[in-house]
């Protein structure tokens, strides 16, 4: 019955502990949803977090998520930081009161554990039943997953790739557990943010082809907001962050992101964060644990102002 440490990036396991943990701590706003296991076996889990009851309130929700990708390791403790200051250390009781709230720490667990066993730089999940080479070459970019102009651009067919889409749209139990979420809740799902590294960056749809969405007005303040947020309280070490649409700041367009799918189904503010990187090339995932405590307060900051002022579109 402990908080987290942030001193080190955490074991999956002490992750799914925590979670577990939590729920049972504070069963009258937390409650622990198992909706699948992974390709291998491990149980996919999320947290919800209300002060009423979580079904039958109209209260906006949301969702953040993280660890889609496995070697992005700056995006998981970003979410159960989330949850600590929602449920352990309330400074921000309005959050509470005016919001539910959806975490999902893990998104792609047997990734995540494959990085800390065999491969650091491993992205994509660990599914053997994409292809017939599938044993040679497992793993589906989550990323790349979602029902939105799948398999496009920005991803590839070959299994071996770290952008191969799947055999088909929704192959991942992964990325299916993400979008029932989305579908539970969607008329009153506000804001969604899924959590990456590197970059420094905050996108917005429309990340297949470039061009923006009707809402993009809204996008871009809530997005500018955040960043200038976070920029204000940042270490001087990382560089400020850059807000716009996916394609146009990050430089590539990608089909089937879980941003684009969000937005396209109707959630009106859906954003990947690419968190602080200090280096580049791989290494840029590889950001030394000291900073992960920094790194998880000014995103909460960001986090803060983008609740508050969803509300406002
Ligand atoms: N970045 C995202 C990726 O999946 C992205 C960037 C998001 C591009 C949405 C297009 C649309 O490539 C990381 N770090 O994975
Ligand atoms: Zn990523």
């Amino acid at each position: 019955g402990r908080s987290l440490p942030y001193d080190n990036y955490q074991e999956w396991e002490v992750i799914d502990e925590y979670m577990q943990d939590i729920a049972r701590r504070y069963p009258q706003t937390v409650t622990l949803v198992t909706p699948a296991n992974s390709f291998e076996g491990r149980p996919l889990r999320y947290l919800k977090i209300s002060t009423t009851n979580f079904e039958d309130t109209s209260k906006p929700v949301i969702f953040i998520d993280g660890g889609i990708h496995a070697r992005e390791w700056i995006s998981p403790p970003t979410v159960t930081w989330a949850i600590h200051k929602l449920v352990e250390d309330v400074t921000e009781p309005d959050l509470l009161n005016d919001f539910d709230w959806i975490l999902l720490p893990v998104v792609n667990p047997d990734g995540y554990k494959f990085t800390f066993t065999n491969e650091r730089f491993w992205r994509k999940t660990r599914s053997t039943d994409q292809h017939i080479l599938s044993n040679i070459w497992p793993g589906v970019d989550g990323n790349r997953n979602y029902d939105f102009f799948w398999n496009t651009v920005g991803t590839s067919n070959f299994p071996s790739s770290d952008v191969f889409a799947g055999s088909r749209p929704f192959s991942e139990i992964e990325t299916r557990v993400v979008r029932d979420i989305f579908h539970e809740y969607l008329p009153r799902m506000s804001l969604y943010l899924t959590m990456h590294s590197y970059g420094s960056m905050i996108l917005y749809p429309w990340g297949h082809d470039g061009s923006l969405s009707p809402n993009v007005f809204a996008l871009h303040v809530v997005g500018v907001e955040m960043a200038q947020t976070i920029d204000a309280i940042s270490h001087p070490s990382f560089p400020r962050y850059l807000v716009g649409n996916s394609v146009h700041v990050i430089g590539y367009a990608a089909s089937g992101a879980a941003e684009d799918y969000a937005h396209s189904i109707g959630v009106p503010l859906a954003y990947t964060y690419e968190l602080p990187g200090l280096s580049t090339g791989l290494q840029g995932f590889v950001l030394d644990p000291v900073w992960i405590e920094q790194v998880c307060w000014e995103t909460w900051e960001g986090i803060i102002v983008g609740a508050r002022r969803s509300k406002d579109f």
